[in-house]
């Protein structure tokens, strides 16, 4: 394994206060404190110094950063990288806060990933020594930990070949237009065992779609749904589970009009896992398994 996770997503929110009393209040992640005009958070089970990042101003993505697991897959990627003909360039520790050097990619689909081998790590809020099962008092939705992203662009089948043949990604699932046409709509990628770490989908090019967190169960996505409703968080869809990756899920949206989702189940992948393929047609039924039907703003809201 080398890219071992989606590390940590970073956001522009319009108000600093307002998005926080989301992601603390109510996902109910722990904040870890200030830093210029960025405020960090985790899940209670991630156990470096944060998963997200929110900047004051605006909205929308700033970067992304995936976990590698040594200083020699950094240089693997570099050089395979360079022979693709991706723009990289090397970070030095300290560059994003708590973060240690690594290698800035500008993906052809307009986002930068930074890939890094080492967070200050902060540890969870069980410990690693004779641990409880679960965190005492629950706190909002209660997130563990960040799953995975769907990022745009306008090439999503470039990105897709620069995730699979520079950094060892597999394909569990992609969306085309039709067989003759065989053009990428969207595609899921994952370097671990899940079914996702990053999905990619044809549009504006830089764009973000979602970004998700994983959570227990089915039970948990379905009290999320009413921990929305006291908190007044505008819902884009669901609960309903996807045809894609077989994910229970709900899309909201963070107080600046970043979506977020909320996600569990699906299966598990390996690297010799079929990739399943989906055709337009079948669109409803791949976003959702149940209700069959896509709702506008699923397709027409990106920041
Ligand atoms: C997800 C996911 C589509 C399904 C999206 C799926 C675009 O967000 O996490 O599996 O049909
Ligand atoms: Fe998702």
């Amino acid at each position: 394994m080398s890219v071992m996770r989606l590390g940590y997503v970073h956001v522009r929110v319009t108000d600093l206060d307002d998005a926080s009393r989301h992601y603390e209040k109510t996902l109910g992640l722990q904040a870890m404190g200030q830093q210029g005009p960025c405020r960090y958070f985790k899940g209670w089970d991630e156990f470096d110094h944060h998963s997200v990042v929110i900047e004051e101003g605006g909205v929308g993505l700033v970067k992304l950063g995936m976990k590698v697991s040594s200083s020699d897959d950094l240089a693997r990627f570099e050089a395979n990288l360079a022979r693709f003909g991706v723009t990289t360039e090397r970070m030095a520790a300290g560059e994003s806060h708590k973060v240690g050097e690594g290698l800035r990619v500008f993906l052809p689909t307009g986002q930068t990933l930074e890939l890094y081998t080492d967070m200050e790590y902060v540890g969870n809020e069980l410990g690693t020594f004779n641990p409880h099962a679960v965190i005492r008092d629950p706190r909002g939705l209660t997130v563990p930990r960040l799953d995975h992203m769907l990022i745009a662009g306008e090439d999503p089948a470039l990105t897709e070949r620069m995730f699979t043949e520079c950094l060892d990604f597999h394909v569990s699932e992609r969306l085309i237009t039709d067989i003759e046409s065989n053009d990428l709509v969207a595609t899921w990628l994952f370097a671990g065992q899940t079914s996702h770490d990053i999905a990619l989908i044809k549009g504006e090019q830089g764009k973000l779609h979602h970004f998700a967190f994983w959570l227990e169960d089915w039970q948990s996505i379905l009290r999320a749904g009413d921990v929305f409703a006291y908190d007044d968080t505008p819902v884009d869809y669901g609960p309903t589970r996807h045809g894609i990756t077989r994910g229970t899920t709900v899309y909201f949206f963070d107080p600046a009009g970043n979506r977020n989702e909320v996600f569990t189940g699906s299966y598990r992948c390996y690297a010799d896992t079929p990739t399943i393929t989906w055709t337009m047609d079948t669109f409803p039924r791949a976003l959702s398994a149940l209700q069959r039907e896509v709702n506008e703003s699923f397709l027409t809201v990106f920041t």
